[in-house]
């Protein structure tokens, strides 16, 4: 009995002792975990100036230095002990522009010093945040640092209901039903987080809109998101669906150029300043996938974005997305938006930018980059990546899309026939005012934020290449997984090689060389190359890979589609001829026949084999390669990854077998040595259904 009363009381104590959630991801990579120098750690920070920005920044390093130091740090307006001091530089410096920051020691008053200056206080925030890195990483230096890129934003593809369109982290942050009077704390974190990364803007609601988000009551819900927010240099922008004016305003058009409707936006943005002084603007889906635009009104995409951005005036902007394609339009897919924006080129009033995804067909796990990037010049491109891995494996399979980025950002665009116009360059809009990158976010109310811990490199890397577009993955991968789990090498070395091969290996058991769009209907989870009832021909999986018994691809030469013409004719070579390119993209640009000899000498049916094989056994071998970092790891993120790893070996496992299953189907070939034959039939793949996979509103 005593001894009950023991354990019971035991119980007890270590229910209130131990931290209810230890190590469950929610830090991020704002961990502080206490550094071996911790002597080198400033005992006080020193500033004279005041803000809620500034005082963000304080806390920061307070809290940062503290934990990273196990000791209190203090706040202080005079140096009398090794300091972290922040000052606004009376002179403007400028090369640090309006967001920059440096980092520089010293010594002041006998006592070591780091001084973070800037002109702004945002850009304090930005160098202390820089500096609570260095320390976390182990590298300190005097640093100057400034963003390349001015509009650096998340979209979220968040739903009034609270559901999340291609989410895989739970439910959206958003608590609209209670906003604006419940403020969850968690909003603040949320902005730690962005800030901490450079990130400074957000499109809090999805681009398949509803006209509600502009109402009222919805706009004080995003007024206080956006007071939230504000400290931290992050600015709230909406996605704005082009029928509002009927659908609220009780207007019978939405011509943007009538003038009702005009008056009619105008009046909206008028009313959002009031309540959002420093909104952001409007992010448009227009004449896309069933959205209403303004060729519902024999208008043209800059009429639309153009009424809007009067409306705004020079207020805010207007993100005007390129991601078209329409029903009736029989060509290739991958030509239209080209076919669309181009000739528009130059037309856009001055606070529009044209808001484009990577690739020109749909955040495929390999793409080229779009045509449109090197087609025009007289327009400011943002950049749309998506961070959320709809069709990368959801949040169940390791990908690290820092690598997929630094992909898309370094191809050369040859923008006007000029070598060295990579992507990277076109986005940082160097003859532009403005400049923008967006990544769909993969944030949902999961303790971990992204649905698992190696989702979270997934926002950070997005944010530092959305800072430096020509920034490092590899350098990225190893400051997150430095300050996320561990400094120690035998670690962050085995752990950024897995990441950096961890995209191609889904690609292989995807996606091989150049394959896309194989992914199941709707919910886009698992395969389903079979797929060829959709209403829409390239809606299906058959119109991207075009497989029969002679061969297999999308030709886009010019004996095909001829998307290929798109790019500039210096890009082109890259990709004209498939004896000389670069395999990973073959099947994308050329339709072969199963005999053609690929590089390595084999078949290209044994060549595609081989590859989903060789996908399936690499996903497969992350698990091993975790196992071995059990000794470095906590054991709850130890075992929430080694489980994700299980899911995706085995999903990896399906991809692959359904693959070879659908394809032999097709072209009748026996399997090359040592490809194992699928353990199920074809009509067992082919009968699987999912009809509450995430994600799928
Ligand atoms: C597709 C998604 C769809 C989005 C669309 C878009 O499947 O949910 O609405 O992109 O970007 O990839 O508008």
């Amino acid at each position: 009995m005593r001894l009950r009363l023991v354990h019971a009381l035991c119980a007890l104590i270590c229910l209130f002792a131990a931290p209810a959630f230890a190590e469950d991801g929610y830090d991020l990579w704002l961990r502080y975990k206490p550094v071996a120098s911790a002597d080198a750690v400033p005992r006080a920070v020193v500033t004279q100036s005041d803000s809620p920005t500034v005082r963000a920044a304080v806390s920061e390093l307070q809290k940062g230095l503290s934990d990273l130091s196990g000791q209190t740090v203090s706040l202080a307006g005079n140096v009398s002990a090794p300091s972290v001091v922040l000052t606004r530089n009376a002179a403007p410096d400028a090369a640090l522009g309006n967001e920059g920051f440096a980092i520089r020691k010293g010594t002041e008053n006998g006592q070591p010093v780091t001084r973070i200056s800037a002109n702004s206080d945002i850009g304090l925030l930005y160098g202390a945040f820089a500096y609570l890195r260095q320390i976390q990483t182990g590298s300190i230096t005097d640093t100057t640092d400034a963003p390349k890129v001015k509009l650096r934003l998340l979209n979220h593809w968040d739903n009034l209901d609270g559901t999340v369109e291609r989410g895989y982290a739970g439910w959206s942050l958003w608590d609209w039903w209670r906003l604006p009077d419940l403020k969850d704390p968690r909003y603040v974190d949320y902005a730690r987080a962005n800030a901490s990364i450079g990130i400074n803007g957000t499109v809090l609601n999805n681009v398949n809109a509803k006209a509600a988000s502009l109402t009222a009551p919805y706009l004080d819900k995003a007024a206080a998101l956006a007071d939230t927010f504000r400290p931290y240099g992050i600015r709230v922008y909406l996605s704005a669906r082009f029928s509002a004016p009927i659908e609220l305003g009780g207007l019978t058009t939405a011509d943007p150029l009538d003038p009702q409707v005009r008056a009619w936006w105008k009046a909206k943005a008028d009313e959002i300043y009031t309540k959002i002084p420093d909104f952001g603007g409007f992010l448009v889906k227009a004449n896309s996938e069933g959205q209403p635009g303004p060729q519902d009104y024999g208008r043209t995409q800059e009429d639309g974005a153009n009424m809007l951005a009067e409306a705004l005036g020079d207020r805010g902007v207007v993100m005007w997305r390129a991601f078209v394609y329409k029903a009736e339009v029989a060509d290739d897919r991958h030509k239209q938006a080209w076919n669309e924006f181009k000739p528009h080129d130059g037309k856009f009033a001055p606070n529009v930018l044209v808001q484009v995804k990577n690739g020109a067909i749909d955040f495929q796990p390999r793409e080229p980059f779009h045509p449109l990037f090197g087609a025009m010049p007289k327009t400011p491109l943002m950049m749309e990546f998506q961070i959320t891995k709809e069709y990368l494996g959801f949040a169940t399979h390791l990908a690290y899309l820092g690598q997929y980025f630094e992909e898309a950002l370094d191809a050369d665009t040859f923008q006007n026939g000029q070598k060295g116009w990579t992507v990277a360059r076109v986005v940082e809009g160097e003859n532009h005012k403005l400049s923008g990158i967006a990544g769909v976010a993969n944030i949902g109310t999961d303790r971990n934020w992204s649905g698992s811990d190696f989702d979270q490199a997934n926002w950070y890397a997005f944010g530092r290449l959305a800072w430096n577009p020509q920034g490092s993955a590899g350098d990225i991968a190893a400051e997150w997984a430095k300050m996320t789990f561990t400094t120690d090498a035998r670690f962050v070395k085995p752990v950024v090689d897995m990441m950096m091969t961890s995209r191609e290996t889904v690609a292989d058991y995807m996606t091989p060389l150049g394959l896309h769009h194989l992914m199941d209907t709707g919910h886009h989870y698992g395969p389903g190359p079979w797929v060829d009832n959709l209403e829409r021909p390239d809606w299906n999986p058959v119109y991207y890979h075009k497989a029969d018994t002679n061969g297999i691809g999308f030709d886009r030469t010019r004996t095909g589609s001829n998307a290929l013409s798109q790019y500039d004719p210096k890009a082109q070579a890259a990709w004209a001829d498939p004896r000389k390119m670069d395999e990973r993209y073959l099947l994308w640009f050329h339709h072969l026949s199963w005999d053609y000899k690929t590089k390595s000498g084999r078949p290209l049916w044994d060549e595609l084999m081989l590859t989903y094989d060789k996908g399936a056994k690499d996903a497969a071998a992350l698990q091993q390669t975790w196992a071995a970092m059990k000794p470095y790891v906590d054991a709850e993120r130890y075992q929430a990854i080694a489980s994700t790893l299980g899911i995706q070996a085995r999903e990896a496992k399906w991809w692959r077998d359904a693959s070879v299953a659908y394809f032999q189907s097709k072209s009748g070939r026996p399997l090359p040595a040592g490809v194992a034959a699928p353990e199920k039939t074809l009509e067992y793949y082919k009968s699987l259904k999912f009809p509450y996979a995430p994600g799928h509103h």
